[in-house]
C-alpha cells in the first residue's frame, strides 16, 4: 500500500496515486478483464507482469521518446512516474487489420483517413503500420477520429510529433517481439507534456493489456486471431454461454493457472528475463 499517496483515479484494472506535485504512483492489479467486463477472479502476477513489461520497454525505448518512468518499486506492479499534462487522444498504431480497424475497413476501404490495399482479410498484416487516432471516451469505447479531428484537438505540430514517436515505438517493439514469437497486432500508446512542453510517453505501454498480442507461431490472416494472453479465459467464458453484461464469471482453477502461465510466457520471451528473478530484483528490466 502506497504510503502518504493520495487516490487520484481508478482505471478497469489500475490505481493511479499522487505521490507528490510532480510524482504519480501506477498501481496494476491482478484484475483481468475480457469483452470488457472485470471478471471477479484475479490472476495471480498478472500486475507485476504488466508493470515489469512495460517498464522494460521503457527503458529501452528512451532513445525513441522520453517516458514518464521514475521508478519501478520493490513490489514490481508499481512505478513512480513524472506527472505530465496529458494529451485528449489515444495514440493506436496497428500493424495488422483487426478489431475497429478491420470493422472500419470491411465499412469503408480506409481506416482512419488510411486508404488501404483492396483485398485485405481480418488479422492481414499492413503494408506499413499505420496511425490511427482516438478519442478518450469518459463512458463506452473509443472512438476512432480521423487525422484532421486529431490535429484540432492536440494541434498539427504535436500531432506530427504523436504519430512519428508513436510509429517509431511500434516498429521497435513489433521487431522485438516477432522476434521472439510474439506478433504486437496494434498497440495504444498516452502521451503527456513535460513542464517544458516536451513530448513524454505516458501510461503503461506495450503491454498486453495495451496491444493485441498474438501467438507468432498460430497466426494466420483469414480470421480473428487468439489472444497470446486472455485466450483460455474468453473461451472458458464462451462455453459458458456468459451475456457478456456484468458480473462475468468466476474462473476455474485451471484456466488461471493457464492464463497466469502465458502472461509468465509473454515476460520472458520478450525480457529474456527469468519471471521469478524480475519478482526478486524488479530493477532487472531496466538494465
Ligand atoms: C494519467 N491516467 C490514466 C492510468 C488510472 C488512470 N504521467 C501522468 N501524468 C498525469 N496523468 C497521468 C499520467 C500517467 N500515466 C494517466 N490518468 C492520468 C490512468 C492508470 C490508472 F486510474
Amino acid at each position: 500500500m502506497p504510503e502518504a499517496a493520495v487516490h487520484v483515479a481508478s482505471g478497469k484494472v489500475r490505481e493511479l496515486y499522487a505521490l507528490d506535485d510532480d510524482r504519480l504512483l501506477l498501481v496494476a492489479s491482478d484484475r483481468i478483464s475480457t469483452f470488457d467486463v472485470v471478471l471477479p477472479t484475479e490472476i495471480p502476477d498478472k500486475g507485476r507482469v504488466l508493470t515489469g513489461l512495460a517498464a522494460f520497454w521503457f527503458a529501452r525505448t528512451r532513445g525513441i521518446c522520453a517516458n514518464h518512468l521514475l521508478a519501478v518499486r520493490p513490489d514490481g506492479r508499481s512505478t513512480e512516474c513524472r506527472r505530465l499534462e496529458m494529451l485528449p487522444i489515444e495514440c493506436v498504431v496497428r500493424g495488422y487489420l483487426s478489431g475497429s480497424g478491420w470493422k472500419d475497413y470491411t465499412a469503408t476501404g480506409s481506416v482512419c483517413g488510411h486508404m488501404l490495399p483492396a483485398g485485405l482479410t481480418e488479422s492481414s498484416e499492413l503494408p506499413e503500420p499505420i496511425f490511427t487516432p482516438a478519442t478518450k471516451a469518459t463512458t463506452g469505447h473509443d472512438e476512432n477520429i480521423d487525422r484532421d479531428t486529431a490535429a484540432e484537438l492536440v494541434g498539427p505540430e504535436l500531432f506530427d510529433a504523436v504519430e512519428r514517436a508513436s510509429i517509431a515505438l511500434y516498429r521497435f517493439a513489433a521487431q522485438h517481439a516477432r522476434e521472439r514469437g510474439i506478433v504486437i497486432a496494434d498497440t495504444k500508446f498516452e502521451f503527456g507534456l513535460d513542464e517544458e512542453r516536451r513530448l513524454v510517453l505516458g501510461d503503461e505501454a506495450l503491454t498486453p493489456d495495451s496491444s493485441r498480442f498474438w501467438p507468432a507461431d498460430e497466426y494466420r490472416a483469414g480470421g480473428p486471431q487468439p489472444s497470446f494472453d486472455k485466450q483460455y479465459a474468453r473461451d472458458y467464458c464462451e462455453s459458458l454461454g456468459w451475456d457478456k453484461t456484468e458480473p462475468g464469471p468466476e474462473l476455474p482453477d485451471a484456466v488461471v493457472a493457464g492464463t497466469h502461465a502465458r502472461y509468465v510466457e509473454a515476460f520472458e520471451r520478450l525480457t529474456e528475463i527469468d519471471f521469478d528473478d524480475y519478482l526478486a530484483d524488479p530493477e532487472l528490466v531496466l538494465r
